[in-house]
């Protein structure tokens, strides 16, 4: 009688495993693996402390949404992100989505370069499940910390259907924002994520609800793949401001990369005394792009700059901190100015 009982509940225990989606947390440091002295600290703390098997294990709201594994990929400050980092990462969750036993990836990760990491995947990673990148603002020991929740709506999201084929995701503050257009716009409040189209949908007591999709291509319309890039293109930025000195753009082009972003102010403009540091770039096959450090707009081609004269790129909406990711990626597969510069079009 009891074996059978106990076999009874086993199974039921089991089906209902079977029944939750599958999701694996690659955790990667940042504030929302940080930890202060105190509770009120919350915003003096130490990022990248918490294993995720104990970020996992203070969390037990994530079994009534998912079967939910963790894996420490790495434990630093996003600050500190370098390319290889972004490799690594890309490779990992590339590998997981084309696991059967697999239905979404969650990534955690410091806020500082979230968007830049979240763009990278958005490119290179080509499935159609969902993969969220997600972090916090305050540490886990302070009150009214923002992690615990962010990271509950992440594996609630990542463990949908109807999040499927929208391309990376990020959610943050009960927001589900798009890898591609968010940025981190307040460095001091837990409401720091912004998109200047807007969010893609909320996150509310365990619901999705959806106010519109990506339009740009991503994942899985990607031409370009993790699998088949070895080395991100050096890509560097140089911000522009009243009384810019040259120096600055010609020292970049002595550093070896293959493209410049240039981050001008109003529309991506360039200095007068600027042009011929460009054109020198230039004409030593580094691609010049311009992007606007003005938080919203874009840039237009040929407005205020000869674009097509200096055989210049415009980053369209593009920050230069993601159109440095998208150049790192696209110079993989391409030199052309023509093909550089649909692909700033379309991604
Ligand atoms: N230093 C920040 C980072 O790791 C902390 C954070 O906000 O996550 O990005």
């Amino acid at each position: 009688m009891v074996a059978g009982l106990a076999l009874t509940a086993l199974t039921t225990c089991a089906l209902a495993q079977a029944a939750k989606p599958n999701v694996v947390v690659l955790a990667t440091g940042g504030t929302i693996a940080g930890a202060g002295a105190s509770a009120i600290n919350s915003a003096t703390y130490a990022a990248a402390k918490v294993p995720v098997d104990k970020l996992l294990a203070g969390l037990p709201e994530l079994s009534n949404v998912a079967n939910v594994k963790g894996e420490q990929v790495f434990q630093i400050a996003s600050e500190s992100f370098t390319n290889d980092n972004l490799l690594t990462l890309g490779r990992r969750v590339s590998a997981l989505v084309k696991q059967a036993d697999v239905d979404g990836v969650v990534v955690t990760h410091g806020t500082d370069t979230l968007e830049e990491t979240a763009y990278f995947l958005n490119l290179v990673i080509h499935t159609n499940k969902p993969i969220v990148v997600v972090g916090s603002m305050r540490p886990g020991t302070a009150l009214s910390a923002d992690g615990a929740l962010n990271l509950l709506n992440a594996v609630t999201v990542a463990a949908s259907k109807d999040a499927a084929g929208k391309g990376v995701l990020v959610t943050m503050n009960d927001e589900i924002q798009s890898g591609r257009d968010v940025s981190k716009s307040v460095n001091i409040k837990t409401e720091a994520f912004k998109s200047q189209w807007g969010a893609l949908g909320m996150v509310v007591e365990g619901k999705n609800y959806w106010f519109r999709a990506p339009v740009k291509r991503h994942t899985a319309q990607s031409e370009f793949n993790i699998d088949s890039i070895s080395t991100l293109a050096a890509v560097d930025i140089v911000y522009s401001y009243g009384n810019v000195p040259r120096t600055l753009f010609d020292a970049a082009g002595k550093s070896g990369i293959q493209a410049l972003i240039h981050g001008g102010p109003g529309n991506g403009s360039v200095a007068d005394r600027i042009v011929p540091a460009l054109q020198e770039l230039r004409q030593q096959g580094i691609q010049v792009i311009r992007s606007s450090r003005v938080p919203d707009g874009f840039v237009l081609r040929n407005a205020e700059q000869p674009d097509d004269k200096y055989d210049w790129v415009v980053a369209h909406d593009l920050k230069p901190q993601k159109a440095r990711i998208l150049a790192a990626v696209a110079l993989t597969q391409t030199r052309d100015t023509k093909e550089l510069q649909r692909i700033f079009w379309q991604y």
